[in-house]
């Protein structure tokens, strides 16, 4: 039986401070919608998808930072994108800012299926940024304010006839996150992303060695494990903030086979063939064969740095 997967990644142009739910899941309708059209099985919205990339903001009003956050989903807002997708028979992926009934906030993905039933949940694991505004920073990254790192641990799901995992932003640039993902044997890793266009702490890093990074970030993790990856940005000026894009599907041998073009919403659609994850799993990233496991405990074991005796 085929494992091709048709799968969109469905960027998110910018979401303002002021743009409203019903007006984002319009668009990400509007985006289903398109994907439906093209037969895909699977679109990948971004990381906080339903609004702007808010822990820019210091915000100390409980009122304001609780209308960022979700207390169940589905909810009103979004039951009509859970019932399009599954009115068109697509699965899809989404992050958003989880507010849990014991007042836990967590950074969150889901993955539903084709029935538009959430058949997994991951809670983003490396928070960014900082808990404290501070005046001498250009711009503000505050996802240590809002949320608490995630208790999920890196989950991956038999869905759609393969193994599927999820990450969020920030956890792309850790090898940890691709090695618990690949150890587990995941074929198609998908994610969403809010990236800044500048860092904030070292200002003449910009767009281009940020997208370098990116892409070095997605195309190891795909390579070295030998999954398909599909990285969907939310990207363009928000209230005045560029956030980078670099919407990208990458093959297991690291290549990219689609990216997107615009810093606007647009689908970047590819076939992912599952079963080229095989080679690489069977040869060069063989566990069972090549594996030296008892050399690596310092990557469970270690908190810090340990730099050798200096000479
Ligand atoms: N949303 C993020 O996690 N963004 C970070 C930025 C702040 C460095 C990222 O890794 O892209």
């Amino acid at each position: 039986m085929s494992r091709i997967l048709r799968v969109a990644a469905a960027q998110s142009g910018p979401i303002q401070k002021a743009d409203s739910r019903p007006a984002v899941v319009a668009r990400m309708i509007g985006l289903l919608d398109e994907a439906a059209a093209r037969k895909c099985d699977l679109v990948v919205f971004t990381e906080l998808a339903l609004t702007t990339f808010f822990p820019r903001w210091l915000m100390t009003e409980q009122a304001e930072i609780d209308a960022f956050f979700e207390r169940e989903m589905p909810n009103a807002a979004t039951r009509p994108l859970f019932e399009r997708a599954a009115a068109h028979g697509i699965a899809m992926s989404f992050g958003y800012a989880e507010l849990t009934a014991d007042g836990r906030r967590f950074n969150t993905a889901i993955l539903t299926g084709r029935d538009g039933r959430i058949v997994g949940k991951y809670r983003k694991v490396h928070l960014p940024g900082h808990s404290e505004f501070d005046p001498a920073r250009s711009f503000q990254h505050l996802e240590k304010r809002y949320f608490e790192p995630g208790d999920l641990g890196f989950p991956v799901w038999r869905a759609l006839g393969g193994i599927l995992g999820m990450c969020i932003c920030n956890d792309r640039r850790w090898p940890e996150t691709w090695r618990v993902l690949g150890l587990q044997g995941a074929e198609l890793v998908v994610l969403g992303f809010n990236t800044p266009a500048v860092n904030s702490q070292k200002a003449e890093e910009g767009p281009e060695q940020r997208m370098f990074q990116h892409r070095l970030s997605l195309q190891a993790g795909a390579y070295q494990n030998s999954t398909w990856v599909v990285a969907t940005a939310k990207c363009g000026v928000e209230d005045g903030h560029p956030l980078m894009g670099g919407t990208m599907i990458v093959n297991p041998d690291g290549e990219i086979v689609a990216e997107a073009k615009t810093l606007e919403d647009e689908l970047v659609v590819a076939d992912c063939d599952l079963d080229l994850t095989r080679f690489g799993k069977q040869t060069v990233f063989d566990f069972a064969r090549h594996r030296r496991p008892e050399h690596y405990s310092r990557i469970t074991s270690q908190t810090g740095v340990i730099l050798p005796p200096e000479e």
